[in-house]
């Protein structure tokens, strides 16, 4: 049994992740649950819900994307939202059981302009007494103060997959710019939120390279959102070959594993994805999930569905860590 008091690992080596990948499955398992039975309770699930602030138009090219304006997808364009409709928002997400609340932006980075108004939605969403989340693309050390002035709990930025796919993926930012907001989003002192996709096409090598990558960053990220490519007409991934669920249950579990006390999010995805492979995700290790019916632009399982499958599994919500 891992102890939680030991060091977290920020030195894992390469062979040790590919040889965690090759564990027989039920090896695999337990390894993971007893890491994830040492860091927290086998049966909560945290919930996050998603808002899309600003849809679409986006500048970047990210081939799974369908808010890239490189590509013609059925996503419509449509400005910041104002303050009023995200409260909305944000309140029906509390009502329905959700403790954090995710904002996020077809930006490449957020402009000056837009600062006042993205602090006062997390100054706003916060006192409903829920905790904030938000991925606006890149950022300066300067808005990454802003945002931790303004009271922001986590930011999500993704690294998305390994170095050498990246290139593959998107072209008009590098990994070296995700890891450099990464930086300023620890050194502000805001939660991290990052992940990656999987079933781009990539390989078990670049999986593992990305998972190396992840643990072995300065500090675990907090949050690790683990998403299964959402496939949308008209981006390039669309058509891409679907990746095996066992392959999906095995990332997740390796993730637990080298980032024990890190919350891993079976994030999007699951709305193709049957009970029983979200079952095995999270018995693998998986502790949260989005939570509403869209993610950002695509849909996600009926909040009904989600609260009848934990009920069937004998799990439940986590509920708020702090109050209004
Ligand atoms: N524009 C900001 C950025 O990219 O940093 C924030 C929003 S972006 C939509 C947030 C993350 O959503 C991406 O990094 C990617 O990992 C994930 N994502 C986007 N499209 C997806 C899709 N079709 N399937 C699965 N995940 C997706
Ligand atoms: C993350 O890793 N997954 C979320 C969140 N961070 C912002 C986004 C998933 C987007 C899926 C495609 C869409 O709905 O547009
Ligand atoms: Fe833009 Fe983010 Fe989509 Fe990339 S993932 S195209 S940066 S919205």
């Amino acid at each position: 049994m891992q102890n939680p008091s030991l060091p977290l690992r920020t030195d894992w080596q390469l062979d040790e992740v590919a040889a965690l990948f090759d564990l027989p499955f039920p090896d695999l398992m337990f390894q993971a649950q007893t890491v994830h039975r040492a860091h927290f309770s086998a049966t909560q699930v945290q919930a996050s819900t998603l808002l899309s602030i600003k849809t679409g138009g986006c500048p970047e090219d990210c081939k799974y994307c369908p808010q890239s304006a490189h590509f013609d997808t059925p996503v419509n364009a449509s400005k910041l939202l104002d303050i009023e409709t995200v409260i909305t928002a944000a309140r029906h997400a509390k009502e329905a059981g959700a403790t954090r609340f995710c904002m996020g932006a077809a930006w490449r980075s957020p402009k000056e302009r837009d600062m006042p108004k993205v602090t006062q939605m997390i100054q706003e969403v916060r006192a409903l007494g829920l905790e904030t989340c938000m991925t606006l693309g890149m950022l300066d050390a300067h808005q990454a103060h802003q945002l931790k002035e303004a009271g922001l709990d986590y930011y999500n930025h993704n690294l998305d997959s390994s170095e050498e796919f990246y290139k593959e993926i998107i072209t008009t930012r590098t990994y070296h710019d995700r890891l450099t907001t990464l930086e300023h989003v620890r050194d502000a002192g805001i939660n991290t939120c990052c992940g990656g996709i999987v079933g781009m096409g990539e390989t078990r090598e670049d999986r593992i390279a990305f998972l190396h990558r992840l643990a072995t960053l300065p500090s675990h990220p907090q949050s690790v959102p683990i998403n299964q490519l959402v496939q949308v007409e008209g981006t390039p991934l669309h058509g891409a070959h679907a990746l095996d669920p066992l392959e999906f249950v095995r990332m997740i579990a390796v993730a637990r594993i080298l980032m024990p006390a890190s919350y891993v999010r079976l994030s999007a995805g699951r709305e193709t994805m049957d009970d029983a492979t979200q079952t095995l995700c999270l018995l693998a290790g998986a502790n949260s999930i989005f939570f509403g019916e869209t993610l950002l632009t695509t849909p996600n399982p009926a909040t009904h569905h989600d609260q009848q499958l934990l009920k069937r599994l004998g799990m439940h919500f986590e509920s708020s860590s702090y109050a209004a």
